[in-house]
C-alpha cells in the first residue's frame, strides 16, 4: 500500500514536471510581456509571435540525443566521410578568392573557415528550416534550460528589431542555431559580418558572409594567425598522466613539456616556441598538445569532438 501510493506520487511529479508549466498559448503570450520589458519594439513583437508554434519534434530531439559516447575515431569516421572531404576541397577552390581575402582581414586560415562551413552545414545544404522564433519559444517552453533559450529569444527578437532578417526566412535548427555557420542568435549579435560588403550580414544565403562571421567569431575570441592548433605527441614512459587536462588554464610552455619528455608523435623533438600548451587525451592512449586555437574551436562548440572534426577535415584540403 505504502509502495503503491510511493509509486503514484512518483508519477504524479514526472507527469508535474512535464506539464505543471501553463499552456504553449499562454507561456507565448508571457514571452510576449517579457519581450516588452526586454526593450523589443511593439511591432516586431505582434509581427514576431505570429503563428508561433509548439515543435513536438524539437522537443523529442533534445529528448533523444545519444547518449553513448563514441570514441574518436568513430566520430571521425562517421563527421568527416570521403565524401564530405572531396567537397571541401571542391568549395575550397571555388571560393579561395574570397576565402583568402577574409582569411587576411581576420588572420584566420581559410581551411578552418571551410572546414567549419562544412561541417556546421553541409557547406550550407543543411543549415535548418525551422522557424527559429518558434524552435527557441518551445525549447524555453519545454523548460530543460528555459533561461537559456529565454536569451536566445530576446536576441533574435533583436536581430529582428534590427532588420538583418525577414521574420519569415529566419530558419535554424531545433535548437535556434541559424543560418551556414549555425550560429545562435546571442552569437549571430556578437560576431557576424558581413563578408561581401553590401551592408548586411546574411549567413543563411551568403557564402561571403558566412566566412566572414565564422573568422570573425574564431579572431575574436583568440585564434592566433600563423599559429597551428596542436598536435600529436609521445609521451616518455612513467609520465605524470596527472598533467592531462581539458583545461586550458593548465597550460605550460613548449620548453617545459620538452624538458618533461614530451616527444612529437615518432619521437622527433618540440618545436621551439614559447607559446603555451595543454596537454589532451581524446581517445584513451592517443595525446595531442594543443593550443589558443583549438581553445578558439572549443569556444565555438565545447565538444573535443566536434574540434577535432574541423582540424581534421581543414587538414584535408590541398591548396
Ligand atoms: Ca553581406
Amino acid at each position: 500500500m505504502v509502495k503503491k501510493s510511493l509509486l503514484s506520487l512518483c508519477l504524479l511529479a514526472a507527469s508535474a514536471s512535464v506539464s505543471a508549466q501553463v499552456s504553449f498559448d499562454d507561456y507565448v503570450l508571457q514571452m510576449q510581456d517579457y519581450a516588452k520589458e526586454k526593450g523589443i519594439s511593439e511591432q516586431t513583437i505582434s509581427t514576431a509571435f505570429q503563428g508561433v508554434k509548439l515543435y513536438e519534434s524539437a522537443i523529442s530531439a533534445d529528448k533523444n540525443q545519444p547518449e553513448r559516447r563514441l570514441t574518436l575515431d568513430e566520430y571521425l569516421k562517421k563527421s568527416v566521410p570521403q565524401w564530405k572531404i572531396n567537397q571541401a576541397n571542391q568549395r575550397y577552390q571555388k571560393h579561395k578568392a574570397v576565402l583568402n581575402n577574409i582569411g587576411e582581414t581576420y588572420g584566420v586560415s581559410p581551411k578552418i573557415i571551410v572546414a567549419l562551413w562544412g561541417v556546421e552545414s553541409n557547406f550550407g545544404k543543411f543549415s535548418g528550416s525551422y522557424d527559429v522564433i518558434s524552435a527557441l519559444t518551445t525549447m524555453a517552453y519545454e523548460g530543460r534550460r528555459e533561461d537559456f533559450f529565454k536569451s536566445q529569444l530576446i536576441d533574435a527578437l533583436t536581430i529582428l528589431d534590427q532588420g538583418h532578417i525577414e521574420r519569415r526566412n529566419m530558419k535554424g535548427s531545433w535548437a535556434g542555431a541559424m543560418g551556414q555557420s549555425q550560429f545562435m542568435p546571442s552569437s549571430y549579435l556578437a560576431y557576424a559580418a558581413d563578408g561581401d560588403g553590401d551592408g548586411v550580414a546574411d549567413i543563411w544565403n551568403n557564402p561571403a558572409d558566412v566566412f566572414a562571421s565564422a573568422a570573425n567569431y574564431l579572431s575574436t575570441v583568440g585564434w592566433q594567425a600563423g599559429y597551428r592548433w596542436g598536435r600529436q605527441v609521445t609521451l616518455p614512459e612513467s609520465f605524470d598522466l596527472s598533467l592531462i587536462s581539458s583545461k586550458k588554464e593548465n597550460g605550460k610552455g613548449l620548453q617545459e613539456w620538452a624538458e618533461l619528455g614530451v616527444m612529437r608523435h615518432g619521437g622527433a623533438d618540440l618545436p621551439v616556441d614559447e607559446i603555451s600548451a595543454w596537454l589532451i587525451e581524446p581517445q584513451e592512449g592517443r595525446y595531442y598538445l594543443v593550443y589558443d586555437n583549438y581553445q578558439a574551436l572549443l569556444d565555438w562548440n565545447r565538444s573535443h569532438h566536434f574540434v577535432f572534426s574541423v582540424v581534421q577535415l581543414a587538414a584535408s584540403i590541398r591548396d
